[in-house]
């Protein structure tokens, strides 16, 4: 039975996990500007200024109805958003766009840095060097990185970043190509298919933008566990293995196993264990997608559904409330800090409940 959203939740409060944000918000357009200047100051490593949009942002995203000049009032009632910002805010109320982002946009320092950064592997700092060599486009990106076609497929995972991004660069065309909804399904079906041969009885749950209810993906987030967690454990390699041989994972971009999740006590595993793969799919004329596969302990289960659901913003959110509690919150579990007790919620109710937030359907979750 689908858990209903408290409807009239107060859009003021100041964390993005405590209110609701649907895919698009009335002020759609706004919140896109403001997010161009949010992602230069990622790309230029300004990270206080850049969370500092990204929260602003986030709040708009919470406000019920169109904005117009006349909200000054409104509008400074508003959770983290600051003078700087409000008055770009105005400046996009009454203009219809905002001076700094036009100027921005039509940088050839913020495309090229865009355009990098959207390469699996380069994150701002890599994109800043590249731009710094002189480099400018996709064919200066695969002169440096020499890359001239597909890479070879394999399962080994790359030694290197730099292999990861080759893998990436080489690809990019078809992993550029945005996942429709049905095809997420059909993707998912298949895998539990595969899974199903390697360890029968185990449950999974599509997270990630597909479960915020996006129309396209950019890649398919699955959650995965078996009710016997000694049958779960290693079920990662596993299925990769299997997946590979049916023709279907040709490459994973990152492989990682259980490692601690609380460093002080070496008792407690992280409980997940993911591969991040690039998968072509049983059909004909397949496109290649991004599959990234996560495997949970049944008892961390439902913390890592809530922890790959998102939105990123959501996610950081809920952690800064688990510590305002004393508690850590991340996918592979809740622990409480001043005692390392952990902690198992049964549903993903429980989760919301820990930390006294109000239930937000997944699809109010996009903030
Ligand atoms: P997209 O771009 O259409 O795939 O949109 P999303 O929202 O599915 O974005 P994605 O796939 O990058 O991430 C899904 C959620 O999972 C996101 O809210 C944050 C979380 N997540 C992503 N990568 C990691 C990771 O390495 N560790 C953990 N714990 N969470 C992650
Ligand atoms: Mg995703």
């Amino acid at each position: 039975v689908p858990l209903k959203t408290t409807p009239d939740l107060d859009h003021t409060v100041r964390f993005s996990c405590q209110r609701t944000s649907s895919l698009v918000c009335p002020n759609q357009e706004l919140c896109e500007q403001l997010d161009v200047v949010r992602k230069l100051r990622e790309l230029e490593g300004e990270e206080r200024s850049s969370l500092s949009y990204r929260r602003a942002v986030a709040s708009i995203k919470s406000y019920p109805r169109q904005l117009s000049k006349c909200d000054r009032e409104e509008i400074a009632r508003l959770p983290n958003i600051g003078t700087k910002i409000s008055k770009m805010v105005l400046e996009y109320l009454e203009n219809g766009n905002i001076n700094e982002v036009e100027k921005i946009k039509a940088s050839e320092r913020y495309n090229a840095l865009v355009l990098f950064a959207s390469i699996y592997g380069i994150g701002p700092s890599t994109a800043r060097n590249l731009y710094a060599r002189g480099l400018r486009n996709l064919r200066d990106l695969e002169a440096f990185y020499e890359v001239n076609g597909p890479p070879v497929e394999g399962i080994e995972g790359p030694q290197s970043v730099e292999m990861d991004i080759q893998i990436a660069l080489g690809l990019r065309a078809e992993l550029a190509i945005k996942i429709p909804r049905e095809e997420v399904e059909l993707i998912h079906r298949t895998i539990m298919n595969e899974l199903e041969v390697v360890q029968p009885g185990c449950v999974s749950m599509i997270v990630g933008g597909y479960r915020r209810g996006k129309s396209e993906s950019n890649d398919v987030d699955i959650v995965f566990t078996h009710p016997d967690a000694s049958k779960a454990i290693g079920l990662c390699t596993k299925l990769v293995r299997r997946l590979h041989e049916q023709g279907m994972v040709t490459h994973v971009m990152h492989l990682s196993s259980f490692h601690a999740h609380n460093a002080l006590r070496t008792t407690h595993w992280d409980s997940l264990e993911k591969s991040l793969t690039v998968f072509r799919p049983p059909i004909p004329n397949p496109t290649r997608r991004r599959v990234d596969l996560i495997f949970a302990l049944p008892e961390t289960y439902w913390t890592a559904v809530v922890g790959w659901t998102g939105s990123t913003m959501f996610e950081r959110d809920l952690r800064s409330v688990a510590k305002l509690q004393g508690m850590k919150f991340d996918s592979s579990g809740i622990t409480r800090r001043h005692d390392s007790t952990l902690f198992y919620p049964r549903t993903e109710k429980e989760v919301f409940d820990m930390f006294g937030l109000p239930w937000i359907d997944p699809t109010l979750r996009n903030a």
